[in-house]
């Protein structure tokens, strides 16, 4: 019995999955579901909002102006709906 034999198609099956992947946008579901992961792992004291810190904790590239302009109701928190409309503007 040779190894190689059951090496092969499981080497394929990810070089199809990788094409497949590439080739095809993400869902929507899919997009939402790790924006909410990724705001969830920022939201450092789980309030459901983030404070410039804790942006800044998350994407150190993020400028307090930048905060500010996603902050649609200037509050000082974003929350998941905030950045969900700032995806949606492009941003
Ligand atoms: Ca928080
Ligand atoms: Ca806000």
């Amino acid at each position: 019995m040779k190894p190689f034999r059951y090496l092969v198609p499981i080497v394929m099956f990810v070089l199809v999955a990788a094409v497949f992947s590439g080739c095809q946008p993400p869902t929507v579901a899919t997009t939402a579901a790790d924006l909410r992961d990724r705001f969830e792992a920022a939201d450092a004291d789980s309030d459901g909002q983030l404070t410039l810190a804790e942006a800044q904790a998350a994407n150190a590239n993020l400028t307090e102006a930048n905060f500010n302009t996603i902050d649609t109701n200037a509050d000082g928190f974003l929350t998941l709906a905030e950045l969900e409309a700032a995806i949606e503007a492009g941003g």
